[in-house]
């Protein structure tokens, strides 16, 4: 620009604003100064969510927000990246960091969780180490007490044991809690179950009680550090976990193509499910397309109550042979750090 367009922009600039574009650019820079009105006291900071698959990681946060922020599903390793659930309260701003189960690794996506599991703990204010009371340790949640170990923070650490509705039975139930105590015998313990909400605000209480006093990092309205486009994709997955068993889980993956608003309003979606293997594409889509008509309905449906807006969603399904080992495919879909 010359400085005469320079001077033109800049004049058009006070006008639509009404002020002169450096007053307008101030009071940008003030509203997103992290700690406007904050009383005094506030307390904020990061909670490491963690646990092995399928504990309720993710279901705890979506209840404490009250909000579905991170998809959820029977099957082990639904999660897949660090994704941030915030719950912002006049007193305090909780930064919860949803991760993927601890497991064995078999391929370099395991090996990609793991590490963004490892990683949320070390910069954590508080760790929340999840357990799931209606089944007996495993050596993954012996895996997780040594990075516990590792960290040498134990007053950090709060011990959930969740699922406390799912027990077999009464001796089962004192089995598994007794050894999961055993485990953390210093760290302060909580019950609940994350489904129901079950001693889920008096978990939020002690995690404050915890937090240092620090400023709101994030706007009050905003609920996660997703965006809009991924949480789409999630969506899609999570429907073609609830459908398929067997391997297909944890060899697809999601891209939205195109995310665009048409005039009339409706948003405008295209995605592709991306699989291993021919014969998996043929589960996906089902006979005559009937499961992947059920997938993308399903999906839509979810997608409209997060976007608040009508959606148009097509959805295609190709074979991406070892994407999970491949990592060209592994960055493509933002499983590498
Ligand atoms: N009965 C019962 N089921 C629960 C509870 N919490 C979670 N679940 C169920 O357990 C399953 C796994 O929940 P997720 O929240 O996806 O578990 P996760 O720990 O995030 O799993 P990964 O992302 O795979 O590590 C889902 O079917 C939930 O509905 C609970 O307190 N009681
Ligand atoms: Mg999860």
């Amino acid at each position: 620009m010359t400085d005469d367009q320079n001077d033109d922009f800049e004049a058009m600039l006070s006008e639509a604003l009404g002020t002169s574009s450096s007053d307008a650019i101030e009071r940008a820079v003030e509203s997103t100064a992290p700690d406007e009105d904050v009383p005094p006291g506030h307390k904020s900071g990061y909670v490491a969510v963690v646990g092995r698959p399928n504990v309720g990681k993710s279901t705890l946060i979506n209840q404490i927000l009250n909000e579905k922020i991170a998809i959820v599903s029977p099957k082990p390793q639904t999660t897949r990246i660090r994704q941030l659930g915030i719950l912002t309260r006049d007193d305090a701003q909780v930064i919860f960091v949803d991760t993927p189960g601890v497991h064995r690794a078999r391929d370099e996506l395991g090996a990609f969780m793991i590490e963004v599991a490892k990683a949320a703990l070390e910069d954590a204010d508080v760790i929340l180490f999840i357990s799931d009371t209606s089944r007996s340790p495993s050596t993954e949640d012996e895996q997780i007490l040594g990075y516990l170990h590792n960290l040498n923070a134990p007053e950090k650490t709060l011990h959930v044991l969740n699922k406390v509705d799912a027990l077999p039975n009464p001796e089962q139930f004192q089995r598994n809690f007794e050894a999961y105590r055993a485990m953390l015998p210093d760290a302060e313990f909580i019950s609940t179950v994350a489904t129901d909400g079950h001693n889920v605000p008096e978990l939020v209480v002690k995690i404050i009680d915890r937090l240092p006093e620090g400023p709101r990092y994030y706007p009050r309205d905003q609920v996660s550090d997703v965006p809009v486009r991924e949480i789409a994709s999630e969506l899609i997955r999570e429907k073609v976990l609830h459908r398929t068993g067997q391997e297909v889980p944890h060899s697809i993956a999601v891209e939205v193509d195109e995310f665009k608003r048409r005039e009339n309003g409706v948003i405008y979606i295209h995605a592709t499910i991306y699989c291993e293997r021919d014969g998996q594409k043929g589960i996906i889509i089902g006979k005559g397309g009937a499961m992947l008509k059920r997938i993308s309905s399903e999906a839509r449906t979810d997608i409209e109550k997060f976007v608040d807006t009508r959606i148009f969603l097509e959805v295609e399904v190709k074979t991406l042979p070892n994407w999970r080992r491949d990592d060209a495919s592994l960055r493509r879909f933002g499983y590498r750090i």
